[in-house]
């Protein structure tokens, strides 16, 4: 079973996705948490390059193009081979984000995105996505208060420093692959405060894993 967990900004997903974890542990369920960018090597060296914020230029499909990087490595090293042995995958952000964020927020070909994304992924899909929603001004202010809590390492904030039109623009994305896809995703009030919304994800993922 391959679950993802999508949203925009500081919407939870890190919070939660670590806490699902958890609950997979306590029920004696085989899983892994991983994130995009990052969960090898490679991805964990793009990552840096993506997000934290410095005098790098990047173009927008340079920037696509090393998500499927990442993603690519991702898969081959981690994914697929962790499914292979049974284990549930959850992951915080996966394809989805590459089209809300690249496609809808940067604005580049939703097709071509598509197209790359089954390229770097060898066609994997999320059997569940978990959508964390909430307005993208709420989202933002949580995550500028992450970024300003952490001092041990440099703040992961470039795409935070977009402004409130791009994010509008991503949130708009996912609610498009949602309605194109309604069967996949489960959406999660990612408002309410986290025991309320860990409920929630337990109640998803005890449905997701006793389906056949
Ligand atoms: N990206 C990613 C692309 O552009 N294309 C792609 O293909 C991919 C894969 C990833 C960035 O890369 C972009 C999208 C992203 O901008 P990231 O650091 O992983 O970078 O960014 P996010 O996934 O957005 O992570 P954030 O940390 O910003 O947000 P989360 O994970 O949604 O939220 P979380 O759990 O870190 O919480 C943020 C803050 O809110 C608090 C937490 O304690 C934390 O301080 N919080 C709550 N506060 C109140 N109520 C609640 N219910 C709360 N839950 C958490």
């Amino acid at each position: 079973m391959f679950i993802t967990f999508e949203g925009p900004e500081g919407s939870g997903k890190t919070t939660q996705v670590r806490k699902a974890g958890e609950y997979l542990l306590s029920r004696n369920i085989p899983h892994i948490v991983t994130e995009e960018p990052g969960g090898t090597q490679l991805g964990h060296t793009i990552r840096k390059l993506l997000l934290n914020k410095s005098s790098l230029i990047i173009f927008g499909k340079a920037e696509l193009l090393l998500f499927a990087a990442a993603r690519a490595q991702h898969v081959e090293e981690i994914i697929r081979p962790s499914l292979r042995s049974g284990a549930v995958v959850l992951c915080d952000r996966f394809a989805d984000a590459t089209i809300a964020y690249q496609g809808y927020g940067r604005g580049l070909n939703v097709d071509e995105i598509r197209w790359i994304n089954e390229y770097s992924s060898g066609n994997l899909k999320p059997d569940v996505t978990l959508f964390f929603d909430l307005p993208v001004e709420v989202g933002l202010d949580r995550a500028m208060g992450r970024i300003h809590q952490r001092t041990d390492s440099p703040a992961e904030d470039r795409f935070e420093g977009e402004d409130l039109q791009f994010h509008r623009r991503v949130w708009d994305g996912y609610y498009t692959l949602i309605n194109d896809e309604p069967e996949r995703f489960r959406i999660v009030n990612a408002a309410r405060d986290q025991e309320q919304v860990y409920r929630d994800v337990c109640r998803h993922l005890d449905a997701v894993l006793s389906m056949p």
